[in-house]
C-alpha cells in the first residue's frame, strides 16, 4: 500500500533549488561541469514533475472469447447451432473472466512460485509443499468451470470435447500453468475410464471429473526417471512388489514430476517375481494408480527430494520424488503399461497443443493492442506496414494452428462417443503427434517474434512477457520431443501399413473439393493437392527404402504432414459462404509457403547415407 505524504509547496521549492545549487557546485568543483547543470529549474529536461506518471501504455486484454474472430467463425461453421447457443453464454462470461480475475491470479502464481519445506524446526522430515493462494484459487475455478468435467459429461455428444478444448484454450495463457495439472487430470480420467478397473474407477473417476472444488482431484503423470524421459522402456527402474492384499508397494525415483501437489498419480513400474527379478524393456512395464496421501494427509511413503530449478514453468511444483514403499493398485495388464498410458499421453499431447495455440493467440492479442497506442518515428506502430506485416505473419501461423487443434479435438470427440469410423480413428492417431510437434514449434516462433514486437519492453520481467517465452520453450520438450514424436508418426505409418496416410490424403482431397469453382482459391488448392500427392508417393516409395532413410526423414515428413493439412483446413474455411476476404488471404498466404519439406529435401539427397556420414563429420571431425 502506498500512502501520500503532503509536503508544503514552499518546502519542495527550497529542496529543489538546494539540489540544483549542489549539482552546480559539484560540477564546478572539478572544473568540467557542463552548462546544463547550471540552468534553472524551468529549463531542466528532467525533474519529477516533468517525467510524468508513465512512459508507455500497457497492452490491455479484452474478452478473450468475443474478440477471437477466427475461433468464432470456425465454431459458426462447424459446431451445430443448438450446441453453439447452449455454450455461448458460458464462453462469453469465461472470456471476460480469463482476461480479468484469472489473468491476475496467473500472474500472482508466477510471482509466488511454490516452495518446499523439507524439515521442521526440530529436524523432523515433513516435505511440506507450499503453493500460493492464487494457485489454490485457480484449482477451485478449474473445478467449478468444469475444465475437465465438460469432456466427460458428454452433454453435447462429440462436441463436449471441442467445447472443453475451447474453454481450456481460453484459460491456458492466463492460468499460471494450472493448465498443466488439468492436462494430466484429463489424461488420467481417460485412462481410468477405459481401464475397466472398477475399484480404481470408483475411487478416483468421480473426483477427477467433479465440479465441486471440495471433491475435485488432480492427477500426476510420473513417467520420467533418472535415466531419462523419452526412452521409457530403458529409463524406468521403479519396481512394484506384490502385497498379500493384492496391492503393490512401489520403490523408485521419479525424476521429473510436474505438479507434485496432485492428489493421485499414474505411474509405471516393473513387477518383481518371487526372486525379486524384473523383466527388462518396455514389455516389463505395468501401469499403476496411487494416491499421494493417506486419510490424515500424510504422504504415501513418498519423499519430495527437491523442487526442480527450471528455465520456465516456475509456477509449477515440479519435483523429484522418492517412492519408498508407496502403496499402489495395478491398472493395466502385466507388461502393458506403455500401451495403456499412451491414452494419457495422447490427451496431454492435445493439451500441449492447445496451450501452444492459446499462448500464440495471447501474444498476438497483446502485440496488437500495444501497437495501437505505441508511437515511434512520428506515428503509431499500427501505421508502420512492416510492423503489421510481421504481426500478420504470426496471425496466420496462429490461425493454422488453431484450426488444426480444433479439428483434432473434433476427431477425439467422435472417438470418445463411439461415433468415429475407421478413417476418423486413423486420422486422429496420425494427427495427434503431428499437431503436438508442429504447434509447439510454432508457439516458440510466435513467442519469440511477438516479444520482439514490444522492443525492449518485451525483455522486461515485470511486463510478464518474458515468462511467455520461457513457458513456450517447454512445449516442444515435454510430452515427447519433436524427434520422439516424429518417430511416433513413423510408428503409425508402420502399424497401419501406410493406411493412415491414405486416409489423410483422402480427407485433404475432400476438403479441397469444397473450394471447387472458387477462383480465388484455385492456386492454393493446386499447391496443397500437388503436395499431398507427392507426399503419398514418397510414403509408398519409402516403404521399400531402408529404415534409416525414413528415420532421417521423419522430422521433415511430420512437418510436411502438418503444413499440408493446415493448408487444406484454411482453404476449407475460406471456401465457406460466410468467410471473409481475410480468410481467403490467410489460405492463399499459407499455401505459398514450402508445404512439402520432405520430398524436396529427399530429392536433394538430405537423407542418404552419404549425408548421414557427412553430418556426423561436421559435428565431430
Ligand atoms: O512430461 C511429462 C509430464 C509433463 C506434464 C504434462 C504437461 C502436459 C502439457 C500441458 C501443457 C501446459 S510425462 C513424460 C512424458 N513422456 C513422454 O511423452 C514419453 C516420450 N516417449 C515416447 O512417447 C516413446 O515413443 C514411447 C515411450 C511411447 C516409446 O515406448 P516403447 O515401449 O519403445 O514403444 P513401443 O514398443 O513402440 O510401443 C508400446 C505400445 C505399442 O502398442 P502395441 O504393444 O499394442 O503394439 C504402441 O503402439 O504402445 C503403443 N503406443 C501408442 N499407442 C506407443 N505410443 C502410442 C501413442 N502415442 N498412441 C497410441
Amino acid at each position: 500500500m502506498y500512502t501520500t505524504i503532503h509536503v508544503p509547496k514552499i518546502a519542495v521549492q527550497r529542496l529543489r533549488s538546494f539540489c540544483i545549487r549542489r549539482s552546480v557546485r559539484r560540477c564546478n568543483s572539478n572544473g568540467r561541469g557542463r552548462e546544463v547543470f547550471a540552468s534553472t529549474d524551468h529549463q531542466l529536461s528532467f525533474s519529477r514533475s516533468r517525467i510524468g506518471e508513465f512512459f508507455q501504455t500497457a497492452p490491455r486484454l479484452e474478452n478473450q472469447y468475443t474478440s477471437d474472430h477466427p475461433l468464432q467463425s470456425y465454431m459458426k461453421r462447424v459446431v451445430p447451432t443448438e450446441v453453439l447457443e447452449a455454450v455461448f453464454m458460458d464462453l462469453n462470461q469465461f472470456g471476460d473472466q480469463v482476461a480479468g480475475e484469472i489473468n491476475d491470479l496467473g500472474r500472482q502464481v508466477e510471482l509466488e512460485p511454490p516452495q518446499l519445506e523439507q524439515y521442521d524446526a526440530w529436524g523432523k522430515r515433513v516435505d511440506r509443499l507450499k503453493t500460493s493462494p492464487a494457485w489454490k484459487k485457480l484449482r477451485d475455478i478449474a473445478a467449478k468451470e468444469g475444465l475437465v468435467e465438460i469432456a466427460f459429461s458428454r452433454l453435447y455428444g462429440p462436441w463436449s470435447r471441442v467445447y472443453q478444448v475451447i474453454k481450456l484454450y481460453l484459460f491456458a495463457p492466463s492460468s499460471g500453468l494450472y493448465s498443466c495439472p488439468l492436462a494430466m487430470t484429463d489424461g488420467a480420467a481417460k485412462v481410468i475410464e477405459s481401464s475397466g478397473n472398477m475399484m480404481v474407477f470408483h475411487r478416483a473417476y468421480g473426483h477427477l471429473t467433479s465440479r465441486d472444488p471440495t471433491e475435485f482431484w488432480t492427477s500426476g503423470q510420473w513417467m520420467t526417471e533418472r535415466k531419462g524421459g523419452s526412452d521409457v522402456g530403458l529409463g524406468t527402474e521403479t519396481v512394484a512388489v506384490h502385497q498379500p492384499d493384492g496391492r503393490y508397494r512401489l520403490y523408485g525415483y521419479k525424476w521429473f514430476s510436474s505438479a507434485s501437489d496432485a492428489d493421485m498419480s499414474l505411474t509405471l513400474a516393473r513387477i518383481t517375481d518371487a526372486d525379486g527379478r524384473v523383466a527388462e524393456g518396455s514389455q516389463g512395464l505395468s501401469l499403476f494408480y496411487l494416491e499421494t496421501r493417506g486419510k490424515h494427509g500424510d504422504l504415501n511413503s513418498i519423499q519430495i527430494q527437491r523442487l526442480k530449478n527450471k528455465l520456465g514453468t516456475r509456477q509449477l511444483p515440479t519435483a523429484e520424488l522418492l517412492l519408498d514403499g508407496t502403496l499402489a493398485h495395478k491398472l493395466s495388464d502385466d507388461g502393458r503399461g506403455v500401451a495403456t498410458i499412451s491414452d494419457m499421453l495422447n490427451i496431454t499431447r492435445l493439451h500441449n497443443s492447445l496451450n501452444a495455440v492459446g499462448g500464440m493467440r495471447r501474444m498476438i492479442n497483446l502485440a496488437q493492442n500495444y501497437c495501437i497506442h505505441r508511437e515511434v518515428f512520428g506515428k503509431k506502430l499500427v501505421h508502420h506496414p512492416l510492423h503489421i506485416q510481421t504481426l500478420a505473419r504470426l496471425e496466420i501461423e496462429c490461425r493454422g494452428a488453431l484450426y488444426l487443434v480444433l479439428e483434432l479435438s473434433r476427431l477425439l470427440g467422435l472417438e470418445e462417443t463411439n461415433e468415429a469410423n475407421e478413417e476418423d480413428q486413423l486420422l486422429l492417431r496420425l494427427l495427434m503427434p503431428v499437431t503436438k510437434l508442429y504447434t509447439a514449434k510454432q508457439a516458440m516462433l510466435v513467442a519469440s517474434e511477438g516479444l520482439e514486437s514490444f522492443g525492449g519492453q518485451g525483455y522486461i520481467e515485470d511486463t510478464g512477457l518474458p515468462g511467455m517465452l520461457r513457458d513456450a520453450q517447454v512445449l516442444p520438450i515435454w510430452e515427447g520431443t519433436t524427434n520422439v514424436l516424429s518417430l511416433d508418426v513413423l510408428r503409425v505409418l508402420h502399424k497401419t501399413q501406410g493406411k493412415a496416410v491414405r486416409v489423410y490424403v483422402a480427407d485433404i482431397k475432400r476438403r479441397l473439393s469444397l473450394a471447387e469453382g472458387n477462383a480465388d482459391l484455385q492456386s492454393a488448392c493446386r499447391a496443397v493437392s500437388i503436395a499431398a500427392n507427392v507426399l503419398m508417393e514418397f510414403t509408398v516409395n519409402s516403404a521399400n527404402s531402408e529404415l534409416a532413410v525414413l528415420e532421417m526423414a521423419a522430422r521433415d515428413y511430420s512437418f510436411s504432414l502438418a503444413r499440408i493439412y493446415i493448408g487444406a483446413l484454411l482453404i476449407e474455411h475460406a471456401a465457406w459462404v460466410e468467410s471473409l476476404s481475410t480468410d481467403v488471404y490467410t489460405a492463399q498466404r499459407w499455401c505459398k509457403k514450402q508445404l512439402n519439406v520432405v520430398t524436396e529435401r529427399f530429392a536433394s539427397g538430405f537423407y542418404n547415407s552419404e549425408s548421414q556420414i557427412l553430418e556426423r563429420d561436421i559435428l565431430f571431425n
